[in-house]
């Protein structure tokens, strides 16, 4: 190319379309070939490697984890997104949180905003900044400070006790979350409501080799006070625990410190018991370090006392009573009850099993007082409408090596949302086309409602089977895909590609078992308080995910969605590292390519024709300095001169919609030039109004 010329306009023009080629562009329907993979992640690696980590497909922001801190969160920029129109500034985060936001203030309609990608890839923390953004942005007074600080609060004492070091992620979530964030008719947050999806409860007892148990016990140990510890009767040390791994220390994780921001936390969201709470922690511990040995007949006894000294006090339950329970199985049979022992096995597997049930009860009990104390309290009557706006961050597809019951439920979580998406997007790509009087062109597109229907169906479904527990009988591929499955696996074919799933485990794992006795055990103790509520479901696990599912699902289209999808560059956590093999698989699994189909379906831009004729109103001497009518008839004289080609665009009732990004931007470098000869005198956004 010819970097200088006779002249500085051919210079100008030259240095952006080099600007473009190195930054690529900042809305993927302006790729030209945008069927390909290749160009869809070429433009990612081009952007995160100049650290622009947002991208749009059209309203959704894409986003790569940096694996290092930005200057792009500081309070001047989030002022920068404050009420600005989404294309006049650069991708962001904010930019979707302030969108949203207006949304509910001028129509007055309930948002949400949907934050999916595989672990370590970013979701908590676009959730955390975007709630930093509201609790900087949003109309301040006393009553909302205090709310504000507990909906931030909230996330250190949620992490503590959901969160965990994993292989992928030092700090990754181990439940689902939904948050419903509440505002008045100011537009100030007031309240606030948290629903949690499917604790990785299996953690509590077991963890894989380089990871660990929820933050909540190391820093519990590592900064609990001496006094506290002693009444817990803990000792300082993790290694004296079971359940605890022996490799704790993680140079990201700083216990200590973190145990401190959570007994603030904690403090701030009114938690007066906290030492109820930490008796329950404490509990799990020694509940790990109970030790069985078999007598003559092969029957467990305990052999730890000290531990169930310390456990019937924590729990409020009677030493003996523990103590039995965890020995024995009670059945009914016929009417009469029946007690018999528990071997070994048996015995630590019961004992594993309340250990999980306490657990996964605190947590849920935690999430309801965290929820008292969001809620909304009515101070002036009349005014309790509100709107909200809620968020999801929700853990992305996986497929392991060896996918069991989680994997299941988090696929098919996935699977539903993914649905979602597919359906809200090309229903608003109709309404907008259907507004503004375009013909919509019909879109082919990956159904999988088939998928769904085979998971959740009543009866046939997967899930209902699972209820049955007549889960390897049923036939659920055909006989030529059957030939490459084991016995014990089937396989479901996911908008994001195939997975065989292993039924060992399933049905326990559904079931969640845990014995009778030990029910009531822990129902007389002192976890009663933890959300009875679960003890003696007669569905299984599988059922009340698909439920509550269903129910997320209602509450998701009942609001105006936008998406955030975050990828994260590569496994090893680090920054300035583009795995284009990692990305690719991401891309495959959120679906990308298929949602930028959708959208590139008719049109690859869209602006209304005010926005488009300020632009480029300087190209044509008729529109140029000023036009004096409607803005739609500027336009449709503007792009006469500019000769846009028929099948190049279309008028709408409010908005040009222009079909392949080549003519935009052939519009975009004339501008270059002409910004160059008027000098001065030109007056105008130096960013591509995408
Ligand atoms: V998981 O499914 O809960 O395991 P997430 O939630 O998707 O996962 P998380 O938000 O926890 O991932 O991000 C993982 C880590 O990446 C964080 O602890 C940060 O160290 C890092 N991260 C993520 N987003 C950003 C960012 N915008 N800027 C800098 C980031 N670092
Ligand atoms: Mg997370």
């Amino acid at each position: 190319r010819e970097k200088t010329g006779a002249n500085g306009i051919r210079l100008t023009m030259e240095s952006a379309l080099t600007a473009r080629d190195r930054v690529g562009v900042q809305d993927f329907v302006l790729l030209e070939n945008f069927t390909s993979e290749a160009a869809f992640i070429e433009n990612l690696r081009k952007r995160f490697k100049e650290n622009l980590i947002y991208t749009y497909i059209g309203s959704v922001l894409v986003s790569v984890n940096p694996y290092k801190e930005l200057e792009i969160y500081s309070k001047q920029n989030m002022e920068r997104y404050r009420g600005v129109s989404f294309y006049e500034v650069s991708p962001h985060l904010y930019a979707i949180a302030d969108n949203s936001y207006r949304s509910l203030r001028t129509e007055r309609k309930d948002q949400c905003i949907l934050i999916s990608g595989e672990s370590g890839a970013g979701k908590t923390e676009a959730t955390k900044k975007i709630l930093q953004y509201y609790a900087v942005t949003c109309p301040a007074s006393q009553q909302v400070e205090t709310v504000k600080d507990r909906l931030l609060q909230s996330n250190p004492v949620l992490e503590a006790f959901g969160n965990a070091k994993t292989l992928r992620n030092d700090n990754s979530s181990r439940f689902g979350k939904y948050m419903d964030v509440q505002f008045d008719y100011r537009g100030a947050p007031v309240g606030g409501h948290i629903l949690n999806y499917l604790l990785e409860k299996s953690r509590v007892v077991h963890q894989n080799h380089g990871e660990r148990n929820f933050h909540i016990f190391y820093q519990l140990l590592e900064g609990g006070e001496e006094d506290l510890l002693r009444r817990l009767g803990l000792e300082k040390n993790p290694q004296q625990y079971h359940y605890l791994v022996k490799v704790y220390q993680i140079v990201s994780i700083n216990d200590k410190n973190d145990w401190k921001i959570v007994r603030r936390a904690l403090s701030i969201i009114s938690f007066k018991d906290n030492e109820d709470l930490l008796s329950i922690v404490a509990s799990v511990l020694h509940l790990g370090n109970v030790q069985f040995a078999a007598d003559e007949q092969g029957n467990a006894q305990v052999t730890t006392e000290n531990q169930i000294k310390y456990l019937a006090r924590l729990l409020a339950v009677e030493g003996s009573v523990l103590r039995d329970a965890l020995i024995h199985k009670k059945i009914i049979a016929k009417g009469e009850e029946l007690i018999s022992p528990l071997n070994l096995e048996q015995a630590a597997y019961a004992r594993d099993a309340l250990a999980k049930a306490i657990y996964g009860r605190t947590f849920s009990w935690l999430v309801n007082k965290v929820n008292k104390s969001l809620a909304y309290e009515v101070n002036e009557p009349f005014v309790c409408c509100t709107t909200v706006l809620g968020l999801l961050d929700i853990y992305g597809f996986e497929v392991f090596q060896h996918n069991s019951f989680e994997q299941f439920c988090i696929n098919y979580c996935n699977e539903k949302l993914q649905q979602l998406f597919i359906e809200l997007t090309l229903k608003s790509e109709q309404e907008e086309y259907e507004s503004e009087g375009i013909a919509w062109e019909p879109v082919q597109y990956f159904n999988n409602k088939i998928i769904c229907d085979l998971v959740e169906e009543k009866f046939k479904g997967i899930i209902s089977i699972l209820d049955e527990e007549l889960f390897t009988q049923h036939k659920l591929a055909d006989q030529k895909t059957r030939k490459s499955l084991g016995r014990e696996e089937f396989r479901l074919l996911h908008y994001a590609g195939e997975v065989t799933y292993s039924v060992a485990g399933f049905l326990d794992k559904n079931n969640d078992l845990l014995f009778r006795n030990l029910k009531e055990v822990s129902v007389d103790g002192a976890c009663s308080n933890a959300a009875q509520r679960g003890v003696g479901f007669k569905t299984g696990g599988a059922t009340q995910f698909k439920n509550s599912l269903s129910k997320l699902m209602e509450i998701l289209m009942s609001k105006e969605p936008s998406y955030i999808r975050c990828m994260k560059p590569n496994d090893a956590k680090q920054a300035d590292r583009f795995d284009e093999v990692l990305i690719r698989h991401q891309v495959k699994y959120l679906g990308l390519m298929e949602n930028l189909r959708v959208r590139r379906a008719g049109f690859a831009y869209r602006r209304k024709y005010e926005v488009f004729l300020q632009r480029y109103k300087s190209l044509c001497p008729e529109t140029w300095p000023t036009w004096d009518g409607r803005p739609h008839d500027g336009v449709a004289v503007l792009v006469k001169h500019l000769g846009y080609k028929q099948e190049e665009y279309k008028m709408g009732r409010t908005k040009i919609f222009i079909r392949f990004p080549k003519t935009l931007f052939a519009t975009e470098d004339a501008l270059e030039v002409r910004k160059q000869s008027l000098g001065d005198a030109f007056n105008c956004c130096s960013v591509l109004l995408l």
